[in-house]
């Protein structure tokens, strides 16, 4: 993706998942938003885009983040809100063992409250170790914590997994991570 398509996604994402206000505008309570809305908002902010970059930005997008309705008349993020919308998250039995990476300042926290969702909607965890050094690193060195969810699924926790391959869930207590 050129830089110009990554800076118009960021910009999506900010739309989509924390702040629609941004372009004047909302999300319904399943977190649509029509497209030619979209569209106008972002030309507003003195990007170019038209529906066939929006296209393409949302096929090559590195994480499949945006969804279009059937009807290509709506796009919504699949995950990683702030704001308050259900995105009819389909809830999945987890694998034994799920990772989360994070970083050592908050590990003194996370050992005495658990993971908590802090900002967004949920507790974001990944199937592959790979993926959760990724997201550790943003914030620096990545701690990569391995989650018991097979054993938090059997005590009745419940799990979604999003439409691009993200598991969620609400909270998880300090006994469920694998902490040396
Ligand atoms: C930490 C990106 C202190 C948690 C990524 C994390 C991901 C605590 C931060 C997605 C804590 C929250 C989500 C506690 C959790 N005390 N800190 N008790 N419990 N934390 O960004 O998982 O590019 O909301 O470890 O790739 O980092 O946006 O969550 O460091 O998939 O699509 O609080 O965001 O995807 O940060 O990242 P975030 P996250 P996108």
């Amino acid at each position: 993706m050129n830089n110009q398509y990554k800076k118009t996604s960021k910009m999506i994402s900010l739309i989509l998942r924390h702040n629609p206000g941004y372009i004047n505008t909302s999300l319904d309570e399943n977190g649509w938003l029509p497209v030619d809305e979209l569209i106008i908002g972002i030309r507003s902010k003195g990007i170019n885009i038209d529906r066939k970059i929006l296209k393409e930005i949302v096929e090559t997008n590195n994480k499949k983040r945006f969804t279009f309705s059937d009807d290509m008349m709506r796009i919504r993020a699949n995950q990683g809100h702030s704001l308050e919308v259900d995105v009819e998250l389909k809830e999945v039995e987890p694998p034994e063992y799920l990772f989360h990476g994070t970083v050592d300042r908050f590990m003194q926290s996370i050992r005495k409250d658990g993971l908590l969702k802090m900002n967004r909607q949920h507790v974001h965890l990944s199937k592959d170790r790979e993926t959760a050094v990724n997201v550790g690193s943003r914030r620096g060195k990545p701690v990569i914590l391995t989650v018991r969810t097979g054993e938090m699924y059997r005590d009745g926790f419940s799990f979604f997994l999003s439409e691009n391959g993200v598991w969620l869930t609400e909270h998880i207590q300090p006994k469920y991570l694998e902490l040396k």
